[in-house]
């Protein structure tokens, strides 16, 4: 019976020895922000601003998207990846790889169940005419 459980340890040992080497893709649950606000936005004076405003702003003033799932602050490789812009401030499901705390992002999905329906993409309605 020792010999079993002794035999099970070091299976367990070097799988996750192989693990740890690995650079295997994970998925987080996190939300796009900017660096220049980090894990929280801050109110700029007395305009108010959602997320997503916010991170845009601070991107366009030369702010890099990161990438914050549990109070901690990621860098994004590829900060010219669509998805970002697309997602910026949103809460998504972030797939890639990291190394230090720097993430090469490979897919960006949206939670389907937190998709509220005021968040889907406004059309440009043709304006009716005034006569
Ligand atoms: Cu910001």
């Amino acid at each position: 019976m020792k010999k079993v459980i002794a035999g099970l340890v070091v299976i367990v040992g070097l799988a996750a020895h192989q693990n740890r080497l690995a650079a295997a893709p994970e998925t987080w649950t996190g939300h796009i922000g900017d660096s220049m606000c980090g894990a929280k936005h801050k109110p700029m004076g007395t305009m108010k601003m959602g997320d997503r405003e916010c991170t845009e702003m601070c991107v366009k003033a030369g702010g890099k998207y990161v990438f914050i799932t549990g109070g901690k602050v990621f860098q994004i490789a590829d900060q010219k990846d669509k998805a970002l812009a697309l997602h910026a401030g949103h809460t998504v499901l972030l797939t890639g790889e990291l190394k230090g705390d720097t993430i090469t992002v490979s897919k960006i999905d949206m939670p389907k169940k937190e998709m509220p329906k005021g968040e889907m993409p406004k059309m440009d309605m043709p304006k009716a005419e005034k006569k």
